[in-house]
């Protein structure tokens, strides 16, 4: 059976292969893309993404909803440093290329009204639109099925501070409220998952470039940038925290532990912004979410690479590719 999903993503480089995800694993029916103010300027968010579903052969296939512009109460801040365009400078022409009129929220809260039960999200951007349609919507969280999210680090690193991974320090109200409202959650942290566990060294990535495929090139091409700042700081290799992300819903055997932990966001600390307090069971609270904490390291990447060697045929030809 199938596993019908909501991608909510601001596309730049591992979001464009969680979106392949999406795209183009059988398994996958990926209903809608939504979109919400993150990683890069928001316009090209949307040129990334329609990259991606030109690449996969879905373009105009899949519809793309516009989201929040920025967070709930904070200025947008961006990641441009980390990961340039976030496609690594690819282009096509976009004429004639639509977008849907009805906002990502709206499209959120009617898409999983319309299926109680059965719809799940994964949102792998900062929560903003997923806590604009539990405030439009109170019967938006018992409406999604399940709520996979990639943010935080349990009791770990942060990337953009010390303390805070990106997507919860962009809009840690969002992140904040998502956490309190009941969904059923997943997530997928920064530090020590993806840092231990879902990160693509040299050889992995010269086995994917050599698969020939345009979607190879893609992934190479798309994940360039990323690479040249993770090597600044110390990482040796792509980061894939988004992909793994749509990979746990879709293909659940590839997590081998979930832990329930209580899952917070800091909204007011000084120096801790968007740091996420995950408590393992002995603080008294209750448990609002699993957090991924083992997964199938060498099955992740050995799915991926089933992925993008694929023949796909982009309807429109990339530039750059
Ligand atoms: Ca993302």
């Amino acid at each position: 059976m199938t596993t019908p999903l909501i991608i909510d993503t601001d596309t730049a480089q591992d979001d464009c292969v969680a979106l392949l995800v999406g795209l183009l694993d059988p398994e996958a029916d990926l209903r809608a893309i939504t979109m919400v103010a993150g990683n890069v300027g928001f316009e090209q968010q949307v040129r990334n993404a329609l990259l991606t579903l030109n690449v996969a052969g879905r373009l105009g296939e899949v519809p793309v909803h516009l989201g929040c512009r920025r967070p709930l109460v904070r200025e947008w801040v961006s990641a441009e440093n980390v990961h340039g365009d976030g496609s690594g400078g690819l282009d096509m022409d976009r004429e004639g290329l639509a977008v849907e009129s009805e906002h990502a929220v709206d499209a959120l809260v009617r898409m999983a009204a319309e299926n109680p039960g059965e719809l799940s999200i994964v949102a792998i951007g900062p929560l903003t639109n997923i806590a604009m349609a539990l405030a439009k919507d109170p019967a938006f969280v018992d409406n999604v099925k399940a709520l996979y999210v990639m943010g935080g680090s349990n009791n770990g690193r942060g990337n953009i501070t010390a303390a805070a991974e990106f997507n919860f320090y962009v809009d840690p109200e969002a992140a904040k409220s998502v956490f309190a409202a009941g969904f059923d959650v997943t997530v997928v942290p920064w530090d020590p998952l993806t840092l231990r566990q879902a990160v693509f060294g040299q050889e992995r990535l010269d086995r994917i470039a050599a698969l020939g495929t345009p979607l190879s090139s893609f992934f190479t091409r798309v994940c360039s940038a990323t690479l040249e700042f993770d090597r600044k700081v110390g990482i040796d290799g792509t980061t894939h925290p988004d992909s793994l992300t749509a990979a746990a819903l879709i293909r659940p055997e590839l997590v081998r532990r979930a832990t329930p932990y209580h899952v917070d966001v800091e909204t007011a600390g000084e120096l801790t912004r968007g740091y996420s307090a995950m408590s393992w069971g002995v603080h008294g609270l209750e448990a609002n979410a699993r957090v991924v904490e083992e997964i199938d390291s060498e099955g992740f990447f050995e799915y991926l690479v089933s992925l993008l060697s694929l023949r796909t045929v982009p309807a429109r030809e990339i530039g750059g590719l």
